[in-house]
């Protein structure tokens, strides 16, 4: 989400300049809302990586927000050294290292996002090339993003008419919805507790509550939703 990403730089600054004006314990905090905090592990040495000096863990945490191309970063207590991977990749490789942390952003919005489309607060990528339903959200995770969840009517027509748009001949696009439960319905797993606000459902679906527990749309049914069963390789789309 580009709106969260540039509010977490302005609140950034902010803390910034509390800590300069006090040492504070609150941007600690704030670290670990926007990173996951990883003990023990630093990020592998490559060609992406750059190894600066940090006075503390959220100061290096603040250095890879205020560098674009970095979802990764780790510090090392020692030697104060930060380092940065800029990739642009959040599935960057990590190591086992003791007395290293290493930082992956919570939400992160690739700038490289190439032919990316936006609609309200999201942006989306379309990606053609066919995974199962598992490898689809992993690729999505390591682009910063997520597979796609749609909450309201107008993100579902928005997407349907891009889809009719591009006209790709792809048997249909993976969702990031999920039958939790193995009952009558799916839900979007980030809220896999809740009922979905806009079901787009095609007719007679979802109907396989137990071979069939991943969400997609479908070209054949106008990119309505089905269950569908989670090895199948198809398309899918990212959220960020
Ligand atoms: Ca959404
Ligand atoms: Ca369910
Ligand atoms: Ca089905």
């Amino acid at each position: 989400m580009m709106i969260l990403e540039s509010d977490c730089l302005k609140i950034c600054v902010v803390m910034t300049v509390v800590m300069v004006c006090s040492s504070s314990s609150e941007f600690s905090e704030l670290t670990e809302v926007i990173f996951n905090v990883h003990r023990e592990e630093s990020v592998l040495s490559s060609q992406y990586s750059d190894d600066v000096y940090a006075e503390s863990l959220p100061l290096c945490a603040l250095m890879c927000l205020l560098q674009e191309k970095c979802c990764v970063a780790s510090f090392y207590d020692q030697t104060y050294m930060c380092r940065l991977d800029k990739s642009e990749n959040c599935c960057a490789a990590t190591i086992i290292a003791v007395g290293s942390r290493a930082l992956k952003r919570n939400k992160y919005y690739p700038p490289a996002c190439t032919e990316c489309v936006i609609f309200g607060n999201s942006s989306y990528k379309i990606i053609e090339v066919t995974a199962t339903w598992s490898e689809a959200m992993n690729n999505c995770t390591c682009l910063g993003g997520i597979l796609a969840e749609i909450e309201t009517e107008a993100e579902s027509n928005f997407i349907t008419n891009e889809l009719f748009t591009r006209n790709t001949g792809a048997t249909g696009y993976w969702l990031g919805g999920y039958n939790f439960n193995s009952d009558s319905d799916l839900e979007w797993i980030s809220q896999p507790n809740e009922r979905m606000p806009y079901p787009n459902f095609a007719p007679g679906e979802p109907n396989q509550p137990t071979s069939e527990k991943c969400l997609m749309a479908i070209t054949n049914y106008n990119f309505e939703w089905v269950d569908a069963p989670c090895q199948m390789t198809v398309a899918y789309i990212c959220e960020f």
